[in-house]
């Protein structure tokens, strides 16, 4: 890994137009980390471009949205590529054929599994957040004001679930502190960017947990939402969020799976865990993530899925 300096100057001294991406079905992290550093560039005198998907509506009070592109990917110029928040190249999803040709690559993350995919690479698998990484970068070079303070706290704040994972330091602490200092209403963050949900959340989540069960002899909890489930609301996947971790907070879960049925035979499995490893397993399910928190995108009908998925838990938590 390059030092944090040559992070710097690697984003802005090899031209003015800078993108920035991030993965599909966007969260916190990923659009915090994205629009400070947005920010931070602009204020560095160049020309960023932020590609990211529609996200949830609680998440889009940042300043620097302005920066979010809503053209064509194939018209950009692209002197910098900077990915945030993405373990993988694939990640970066329909930016990625941007990717592919841009001059200069920047990888800035902070998931374990990272691929180092990029030409430079800066990952910080002790972050708890991508945002925390960005303020890392940009701190010594750019005054963090109250906007880019903002984009990350609000990154800080939903990558820990509030100061509450153990990926939380006590530099992620000092970070947050340095934040605060800014003048943002640190309060009003959280509860927007974590406790507010539209009704179609609140409908989807009660779908979600009403579907729910127990795994017969195991702490395991699991839910599975089809299409019709999905469809019944008009709930959408940026719609889901929160559902995993819900359930794992029940009476005596050790481990949650959330499934949802995507088109086509795909499916998706999010897991939240208090102390098994469900990384390697979201990974074998062609996923990734962290420690304790990790998902797997794999091509199976439901039932199989679910009963492979369930079966793999069973397993991990009988060797543990
Ligand atoms: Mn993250």
């Amino acid at each position: 890994m390059f030092s944090r300096f040559e992070a710097w100057n690697n984003m802005t001294k090899n031209g003015d137009n800078i993108v920035v991406a991030s993965h599909p079905t966007p969260d916190g992290d990923a659009i915090g980390s994205s629009l400070a550093l947005a920010l931070a560039l602009h204020r560095a005198g160049k020309n960023p471009v932020v590609i990211l998907d529609k996200y949830a509506a609680r998440f889009d009070f940042l300043e620097g949205r302005e920066f979010i592109y809503q053209g064509k990917i194939e018209d950009l110029t692209c002197d910098v590529f900077i990915a945030v928040d993405c373990g993988d190249k694939i990640r970066v999803g329909e930016a990625e054929e941007l990717f592919n040709r841009a001059p200069i690559t920047i990888n800035i993350d902070h998931h374990i599994n990272n691929t180092n995919f990029a030409r430079l690479n800066y990952v910080d698998t002790n972050a708890s957040a991508t945002s925390e990484v960005v303020f890392t970068i940009i701190n010594m070079h750019v005054p963090i004001n109250k906007s880019i303070a903002e984009a990350l706290y609000m990154g800080i704040v939903t990558d820990t679930g509030g100061f509450r994972h153990l990926s939380t330091t006590a530099e992620t602490m000092e970070i947050a502190a340095l934040l605060m200092r800014t003048g943002i209403d640190f309060s009003d963050i959280q509860r927007r960017a974590i406790y507010s949900h539209s009704h179609i959340e609140a409908q989807i989540f009660a779908k979600a947990i009403q579907k729910m069960k127990f795994v017969e002899g195991y702490p395991i909890v699991y839910t599975v939402l089809t299409q019709s489930d999905l469809r019944a609301v008009h709930a959408t996947y940026s719609d889901l969020d929160g559902i995993a971790e819900y359930m794992l907070n029940t009476e005596d879960a050790v481990v949650s799976a959330f499934f949802t049925e995507r088109l086509e035979g795909k499916m998706k499995v999010s897991f939240r865990s208090a102390n098994l490893d469900v990384r390697l397993l979201a990974e074998h399910f062609g996923g990734g993530g962290h420690k304790f928190a990790a998902a797997g995108n794999f091509t199976s009908g439901l039932d199989e899925g679910v009963a492979l998925v369930l079966d793999a838990l069973k397993a991990a938590l009988d060797n543990k």
